[in-house]
């Protein structure tokens, strides 16, 4: 048989586009037709598993999936037996508590012999231990937002992403008690032959997302800003130096990391850059 491994995506959800997504920048090719549940890659020896969300952490630790994509929130609430192989940057959200905008609110303590609902009972348990508070935990599975406008609870715990929502139903966010974004999981005793395909899938992932926080630039100097405008731009290794057909000037091709690339221009343009040029970098590998 096919040495293949399998992997747990979300089927159809806020995880969905992005995980596959970065499975097509891996260069992993697959058909994902509407309603299939299994799908097996073309050119890599992987098999997906579209699933929910909620599933994902119990499949991988059983062993019924070897790799899963899916929140971090998931992971921990499901609190079942799998290993975090790598944050994966997308779907970043916050659990966070919540009461209504017009309660006065002045610390933690205000939830003392309240009761809280929410879709995430262990994150909240946690919490509220952590806390030295004692509250009645109301778990119920969606809609969570609803519960202090109908009575059924006197303050929330759940996702947020722009608030709006919260908003929406009179509410105000008090805590921030989680912080969450999508990650690579792994069954937690993988055998050697899995661990290898699982590691090549984590190199391509590495690749992509190094390229996503990098950019290319290519810019004009005089000569004598060299030596200046490398110590901004070191690049890789070092960045790479031509001479300009112009007497005196030379272009500079080097990699600006995306986080500080308008301070760095700035600097840049300050040193006596110019023609400054900035491509995307589909992969990098280090
Ligand atoms: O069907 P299935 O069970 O697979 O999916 P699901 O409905 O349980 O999950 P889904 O697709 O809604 O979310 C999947 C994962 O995306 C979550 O587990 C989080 O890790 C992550 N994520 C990121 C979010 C949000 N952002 C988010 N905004 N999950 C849910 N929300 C909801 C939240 O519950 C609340 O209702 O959006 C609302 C808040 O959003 P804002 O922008 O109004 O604050
Ligand atoms: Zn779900």
């Amino acid at each position: 048989m096919e040495q293949i491994i399998r992997i747990a995506v979300q089927k159809s959800g806020r995880l969905s586009d992005d995980s596959l997504s970065l499975i097509k920048e891996c260069g992993i090719k697959f058909y994902n037709g509407t309603g299939k549940l299994k799908s097996t890659s073309t050119n890599f020896p992987i098999e997906f598993l579209f699933l929910r969300d909620d599933d994902i952490p119990g499949y991988v630790a059983d062993g019924v999936a070897d790799l899963g994509i899916v929140g971090q929130n998931e992971v921990v609430e499901k609190d079942k037996n799998v290993t975090t192989m790598k944050a994966l940057g997308f779907s970043k959200c916050r659990l966070s508590l919540a009461v209504s905008k017009g309660q006065a609110y002045s610390g933690v303590e205000f939830f003392e012999g309240k009761s809280i609902a929410t879709s995430y009972p262990k994150i909240l348990g946690d919490y509220l231990k952590s806390q030295n508070i004692n509250a009645d935990i109301h778990e119920i599975s969606g809609s969570v937002e609803i519960a202090p406008s109908i009575g059924l609870a006197e303050g929330i715990c759940d996702i947020v992403s722009s608030g709006s929502t919260l908003m929406m139903n009179g509410l105000k966010e008090v805590e921030e008690i989680f912080k969450s974004e999508a990650v690579l999981i792994a069954h937690n005793n993988l055998p050697d032959w899995k661990k290898e395909i699982a590691e090549k899938l984590l190199f391509r992932i590495n690749a992509v997302q190094a390229g996503k926080s990098s950019k290319y630039v290519l810019l004009n100097a005089p000569n004598k800003s060299i030596e200046k405008i490398i110590s901004l731009i070191p690049g890789m290794r070092s960045p790479t130096i031509l001479p300009l057909a112009q007497e005196g000037w030379s272009s500079v091709h080097s990699v600006l990391n995306e986080d500080t690339f308008w301070e760095n221009i700035e600097e840049l343009r300050a040193a006596g850059a110019e023609g400054i040029l900035v491509v995307p970098i589909e992969k990098m590998i280090l």
